[in-house]
């Protein structure tokens, strides 16, 4: 059951695909108004547990902490951050009493306060938004019901499932040669390498640096033969510079954001003075997107939508007033003595609310100031692209994600999870987001594996690799001295073989990811979801259920030769030193210390259940899903559903969904 309460005068975000008609009443909540903003409290009982808000700080459990619904681009993801590069503003609450969820959509900033000033209030401030109320019987019926609301899930392509390289710092064809050409000579499977900005002339968005790249559609199709395909990516701003030809057309037909006076609104972000496209005027977002097809008629199948929070460095408004507050310093002579102040002026250049309040957007016939829908950008950049991916070739799935998102763009893209760190942090924050991100429907997510900041070590990166396989998107990508594509590391053939082994996960992760996207089903599931009657289940927030069959249990500590890892109910554990290595062990119900060397894989299978598994394989082209081998942990005949579509077909993808019954051994 979902009911709707409208608050002000929302902006249609369209992140609903159902129209629910408006009711009126009381909610669960107790509502207050204060400043123009609505405060809705919810009085927490001591058991309750509070779930959702997709890619956020903190525990799977949110309670305990303050998150902010405003897109972000900060790369220093510290435990103490309430905003991130997303806005998923769906929150549900599981108690013994009463359960729900409650989406707030809304443009603008929208705060979660799940616990902090008081530990047993949750208390979330919007204005301007639709609520929709979701009642339901468990925590999975809940999020079933709200995919329902909000349109199936993207999916991608199936060569997307691969592994990709990636690293902002390769800068010319040679680079990314060497890349592919390391990954083959060790014998380590890759289906991507991905161009960072350093592709574009100048920074300038559907431009290549011929210098760097002097035939692109060559590489491309080179590339491919080896079953690789070149993943560039795109920026939200656009080089503000006459004689380039996707500015001069923008200001022509007057598609970029303007201030207040109508004049288009200059921010600074790697191209210098730039502007930012308007994607939610439907004609400006149609031409954003068409221009995709510069890089798509060189061969190009992929992208990933970056800076689209929009994270700008400085804009007109927030440089004035650095400026003013400089020149006045420097007219009274106290620059030196006044470090603090010089300081904080360039300090507040970067996504500041004086430039974010001075430009505007068209949408519904309707003028928004960007504050109100800011959250959307990101959503309406990558929309664009998937309009015109579905206009030059709707019968084909091609690959798109974006680092900013708000709930509706699940159904155009993925997300990568943004700037981490090369931290042991990092790697369970990465496990702990993944089933808050599938709550809001975003499936096909994944962080940057061994870290995108700082330097990695081995170890980090095989324990990460570990997770990493398990997860939709595949990538490692960093910005760190230290290189980390996996053929540097001593271990080589640890690498491979864990490699190798998402290659034969790939039949069981794709069938999974398919039905969990057509089905509006999680991937990745909190203990506490699966197991609801068990109370120790309720608190594991370090492994996960994947999919119907297995359930994961990381390592994520430095040095630790194990962990313990808890079974709710008696499952066989798997261990994986390859594809096609591995051992298998019953288990009882209850704790269990479980070592796990670096160079192995664990994971364990539930009763009654069993799952695919293919060969290992260098690349998802050469998989062979007609011999796959069954692991199984059942005494009676099982039926699985396995997906076998041709890994690019869009439509009614439900046909390709095998149902085959497993014997027993
Ligand atoms: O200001 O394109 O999160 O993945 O390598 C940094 C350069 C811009 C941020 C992305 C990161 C990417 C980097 N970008």
């Amino acid at each position: 059951m979902i009911k709707r309460y409208r608050y002000g005068a929302p902006v249609n975000t369209e992140a609903a695909v159902i129209q629910i008609a408006e009711s009126k009443g009381q909610t669960v909540f107790s509502e207050r108004e204060c400043e123009g903003k609505t405060a809705f409290g919810y009085e927490m009982e001591k058991e309750d547990r509070v779930y959702g808000l997709g890619e956020q700080m903190r525990g799977i459990n949110k309670r305990g902490w303050i998150y902010e619904s405003w897109n972000t681009d900060d790369p220093i993801l510290t435990e103490t951050r309430v905003s991130l590069y997303t806005s998923h503003n769906f929150i549900m609450v599981i108690g013994k009493n009463r359960s729900f969820g409650a989406f707030f959509d809304c443009g603008g900033k929208v705060v979660f306060d799940v616990g902090y000033t008081d530990p047993d209030v949750l208390t979330v401030t919007a204005r301007d938004c639709n609520l929709y109320l979701i009642e339901g019987e468990s925590a999975l019926e809940i999020v079933q019901e709200f995919r329902g609301l909000i349109g199936t899930s993207y999916i991608p392509p199936k060569w997307a499932f691969g592994f990709g390289q990636s690293h902002w710092g390769y800068l010319n064809e040679g680079d990314i040669r060497t890349v592919a050409e390391n990954y083959k000579a060790c014998d380590m499977p890759l289906d991507m390498i991905y161009l960072d900005i350093d592709y574009m002339e100048r920074f300038q968005d559907f431009t290549v640096d011929k210098k760097a790249f002097p035939d692109l559609k060559k590489l491309a199709a080179d590339m491919k033969k080896e079953n690789i395909r070149l993943i560039p990516i795109i920026d939200a701003a656009v080089k503000a510079e006459k004689g380039y030809s996707v500015y001069d057309e923008g200001i022509e037909k007057g598609y970029f954001c303007k201030n207040q006076k109508g004049e288009p609104y200059i921010v600074g972000v790697w191209p210098q003075d730039s502007v930012l496209p308007d994607v939610l005027n439907p004609a400006a977002r149609k031409w954003f997107g068409s221009q995709y097809k510069v890089l798509m008629d060189e061969g190009i199948e992929g992208f990933w939508n970056d800076m689209n929070e929009p994270g700008i460095f400085y804009g007109e408004e927030s440089m004035a007033a650095a400026v003013k507050t400089i020149e006045a310093l420097v007219a009274s002579g106290r620059t030196k003595k006044d470090f603090a102040e010089v300081q904080g002026a360039v300090f507040n250049l970067p996504n500041s609310m004086l430039d974010y309040g001075a430009f505007y957007h068209e949408k519904d016939g309707k003028r928004y100031c960007h504050a109100e829908v800011h959250n959307l950008f990101g959503y309406y950049m990558t929309r664009a692209a998937a309009e015109y991916f579905e206009e030059r070739d709707p019968d084909k799935r091609f690959l798109m994600f974006s680092r900013s998102s708000y709930i509706g763009m699940h159904r155009y893209g993925g997300i990568w999870t943004g700037d981490n760190a090369a931290w042991w942090a990092h790697l369970l924050l990465n496990l702990k987001m993944l089933p808050s991100l599938d709550m809001c429907g975003f499936l096909f997510t994944g962080a940057d594996l061994c870290g995108f900041g700082q330097n990695t070590t081995e170890d980090l990166a095989l324990r990460w690799l570990a997770l990493g396989i398990f997860t939709p998107l595949m990538r490692n990508h960093y910005n760190a001295s230290r290189p980390q594509e996996y053929y540097v590391f001593k271990n080589k053939e640890a690498f491979r073989n864990l490699l190798g082994i998402r290659y034969s996960l790939l039949p069981y992760l794709y069938s999974e990811f398919v039905k969990s996207a057509l089905r509006g089903q999680m991937l990745f599931k909190p203990l506490a979801f699966e197991y609801p009657q068990d109370g120790r289940a309720q608190t594991v927030e370090d492994q996960l259920c994947v999919g119907e069959s297995i359930m994961i249990a990381p390592v994520y500590e430095q040095n630790a030769k194990g962990r313990y890892v808890y079974l709710p109910e008696e499952m066989k554990l798997i261990r994986m030193r390859a594809g096609d290595r591995y051992t298998q062990e019953v288990l009882p119900q209850g704790s269990h210390y479980i070592e796990v060397a670096l160079d192995e894989v664990i994971f364990f299978l539930r009763k009654n259940r069993v799952m695919p598994l293919a060969r290992p394989a260098k690349n998802v082209a050469s998989l062979d899903e007609k011999n796959l081998t069954w692991l199984k942990f059942t005494d009676r005949p099982v039926t699985y559903e396995i997906c076998r579509d041709d890994g690019f077909v869009k439509k009614n993808l439900e046909r390709y969904i095998e149902r085959v019954t497993v014997n027993s051994d």
